[in-house]
């Protein structure tokens, strides 16, 4: 049931409030853009949401000096288990800004070096679950075997610590089923009924963030039984950087145990679930379109030859170039966190007509900034030539957005391309993928996007192939 009336401002508004909890909040929103354009408001229950898809308008948003990231009502629910971490902290908050100092040097772009055994190392154990598969014929549940590599990286690479996801049989870890429910609570609480009661969810909800919260401290007691600094990996640099119990300031900012925890949290989350997506979104899109495919292996082959066990360097991962593509083209139809929040720094009109308050959020819907029509006439079109150099640079930076904007965007963008790029390499370098289902695309929520139920088969490549 959508109900449509222009208010006073012109903008058009869908009310969706009798369609009831909704999981799939930004599929239906695209499809709200589809029939409204690019400005429209949604309405939940007494709140309005205004979403923004065009490329001129984002380009306003962008605007630093006039907006700047607001902390949406799911990141407000977010906040309840991730509290003032990097992601949901406000910008005013002054940990977010001690935060962000600390650890930026974790994310410059030669830190990659430091990251890299690790991410090999969690990368050879998706090949050695891969090859088993090859071994039975049974099919490999894509999402699933995604998420436990990511998983493992951060935990690795971030913390020292082994979540060890392939050493579960067919189960994930706990971690990531507690962390399912948190973001789905935290993604539906809006378009909850107000008159129904909740306490049983919200109670639900509480056992689960506190789980989070106990893994948080095996994560930071492992380190401190190591007796290892940990040097130069995030908790390192957060333990490190942690203020004196007698209230003498180390160098530099400092972080209190509180916001170190919340960070150690964040970083669990969001160093993981993004990425898995967006490889198990390009591993798609590489299996229903055989030419790309052949284009990642040829790359791949001219690194590692018929190598049975490559062994790739650092350096290899920036001598894949369209991989990467492959990647950024799989991003742009489906951006894995597909929207960010933007707040008005004063009264303004955005596009000349479209009043917005000082202190208004408005919610960028990203992938539908992705289909914009400066992508041409075949926005559907998976078609990762739209990355080559020459044509990156003759497109508005604002066009693409899958890491956000501006100052409070993505701070793990190298570490995903960096972990992605090598695994997606490997495994086309590796494995023919079979298309045994005829898989359809269908879309799962969770805050982040990726996709159902996808499966496939594997056969070891030859050379002939
Ligand atoms: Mn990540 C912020 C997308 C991988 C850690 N990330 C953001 C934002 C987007 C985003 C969009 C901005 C949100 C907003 O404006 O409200 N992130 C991604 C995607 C991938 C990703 C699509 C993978 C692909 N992110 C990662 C990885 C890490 C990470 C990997 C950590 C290792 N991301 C963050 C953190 C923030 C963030 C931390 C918040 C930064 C800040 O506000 O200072």
């Amino acid at each position: 049931h959508s109900d449509e009336r222009a208010a006073d401002d012109g903008i058009p508004v869908a009310d969706l409030t009798d369609a009831g909890l909704t999981h799939t909040p930004i599929q239906q929103s695209m499809d709200l853009a589809r029939i409204h354009g690019p400005v429209f408001k949604r309405k939940f229950g007494e709140r309005e949401t205004l979403f923004l898809s065009s490329l001129d308008l984002v380009t306003e948003v962008a605007d630093e000096s006039r907006f700047s990231k607001g902390v949406s009502v799911v990141l407000e629910n977010v906040r309840e288990f991730a509290g003032d971490g990097l992601f949901t902290a406000y910008n005013d908050e002054p940990n977010w800004a001690k935060a962000h100092a600390v650890l930026m040097p974790a994310f410059a772009l030669g830190s990659m070096r430091t990251y890299h055994p690790a991410m090999l190392k969690v990368a050879r154990r998706v090949m050695a679950a891969w090859d088993r598969r090859v071994a039975d014929g049974t099919p490999v549940q894509v999402a699933e075997d995604m998420t436990r590599m990511t998983l493992d990286t951060i935990g690795l690479a971030g913390f020292g610590f082994d979540f060890e996801s392939f050493s579960r049989g067919d189960s994930s870890h706990p971690f990531v089923e507690a962390m399912v429910r948190c973001l789905e609570w935290s993604m539906t609480k809006f378009s909850r009924d107000p008159d129904a009661d909740h306490s049983a969810a919200d109670a639900a909800f509480q056992v689960d963030a506190d789980y989070l919260a106990s893994v948080v401290d095996e994560v930071i007691a492992a380190r401190t039984a190591s007796g290892e600094s940990g040097d130069d990996d995030l908790l390192g640099l957060m333990l490190g950087a942690r203020g004196q119990d007698d209230g003498a300031a180390a160098d530099g900012p400092t972080l209190d145990l509180a916001n170190i925890r919340n960070q150690v949290i964040t970083f669990l989350i969001a160093g993981h679930e993004t990425t898995s997506g967006a490889l198990s979104f390009a591993l798609y899109h590489l299996l229903k379109d055989p030419l790309a495919l052949r284009m990642v292996q040829r790359e791949a082959d001219e690194l590692w030859g018929d190598q049975a066990d490559p062994d790739p360097s650092f350096e290899d991962i920036g001598r894949l170039p369209f991989t990467r593509q492959v990647l950024n083209e799989a991003l742009r139809l489906w951006p894995t966190a597909a929207a960010f929040t933007r707040q008005a720094h004063e009264d303004t009109l955005l596009g000349g007509r479209y009043p917005v308050k000082a202190g208004e959020l408005v919610t960028v819907l990203t992938p539908m900034l992705h289909r914009d029509p400066a992508w041409g006439d075949n926005p559907e079109l998976f078609d990762p030539s739209r990355f080559s150099p020459e044509t990156e640079a003759a497109r508005s930076p604002h066009a693409y957005k899958p890491f956000g904007t501006g100052e409070r965007a993505c701070i793990g963008r190298q570490f995903a391309l960096h972990e992605a790029t090598m695994l997606l390499a490997l495994l086309a370098h590796r494995y023919r993928l079979i298309d045994h289902g005829d898989y359809r695309l269908r879309i799962k929520e969770t805050l982040t996007l990726k996709p159902d139920g996808f499966t496939l088969t594997l056969a070891a490549r030859t050379p002939a192939d």
